[in-house]
């Protein structure tokens, strides 16, 4: 079957997954999860994922997957022809897993503070407390990455990976929250200028404003929850 990938809105971090998708050229679907409804805590999206979060994957042999990290994992032999990713036992796959590793915490778990201070009704001195936390975690995860990225352009060297899809994801959360200032670090800064005009983020982009989105991957259309969760009775 065609996998589809079940992304949440508005701003998920399965932005990566589609970018990632997009990139590797695999034939794919998209289910639409609302993260501002009750649909994300559905019994029905908890037969998807029990943890009700997005991204998961309903991959080609039928299987769930959730976790950005398995779900780039997953789709990573895709690309290694193209240089997206690595043959595993190579100094790559090692380099490519290292930097997904930092983004899925050090980077996300920066913002962690912040989404939950503007989700949850707090007092104003919780709130700056949480906001004073996450900015000294993301201004420390930016600086680390800065010097990571050395002389880039991408952040393993001459050509985009898995990681700069996921990289953008979640950079961009910073324009939500209006912190960290990215510019006090040009490389990233350019990092994520570069990504922002390419093809395969102002789709995802366009998909989640529910715009006309051009797929210059394989995007096959989208699904509804319902069907999906025939399609995986089906596979059962
Ligand atoms: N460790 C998970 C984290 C997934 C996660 O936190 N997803 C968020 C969106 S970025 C979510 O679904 N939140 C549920 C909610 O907001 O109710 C991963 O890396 O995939």
């Amino acid at each position: 079957m065609t996998p589809i990938l079940f992304y949440g809105v508005p701003a998920g971090c399965s932005f990566g997954s589609i970018v990632a998708l997009e990139w590797l050229q695999i034939p794919y679907r998209l289910c639409r999860i609302d993260m501002l409804s009750e649909e994300i805590r559905s019994e029905a999206y908890q037969r998807v994922n029990p943890v009700a979060e997005t991204p998961s994957l309903l991959t080609s042999d039928g299987r769930l997957l959730s976790e950005s990290m398995a779900i780039l994992g997953h789709l990573a032999p895709h690309g290694v022809g193209s240089g997206l990713a690595f043959a595993q036992g190579t100094a790559g796959f090692d380099r490519l897993n290292q930097m997904l590793a930092f983004l899925n915490t050090a980077l996300f778990g920066g913002f962690s503070p912040l989404w939950y201070a503007y989700e949850h009704e707090l007092g104003d001195e919780a709130k700056a407390a949480l906001r004073d936390f996450g900015a000294i975690q993301l201004e420390k995860a930016h600086a680390d990455l800065a010097v990571m990225l050395g002389e880039g352009p991408f952040l393993l060297g001459d050509k985009p990976t898995l990681a700069d899809a996921y990289f953008y994801g979640i950079a961009r959360w910073a324009d939500y929250h209006g912190l960290p200032d990215r510019s006090a670090w040009p490389g990233l800064q350019g990092l994520f200028e570069r990504l922002h005009d390419d093809p395969a983020v102002r789709f995802a982009h366009a998909l989640e404003d529910g715009e006309t989105a051009v797929s210059t991957g394989a995007f096959l259309g989208q699904v509804s929850l319902d069907e999906a969760l025939g399609e995986l009775r089906q596979a059962a």
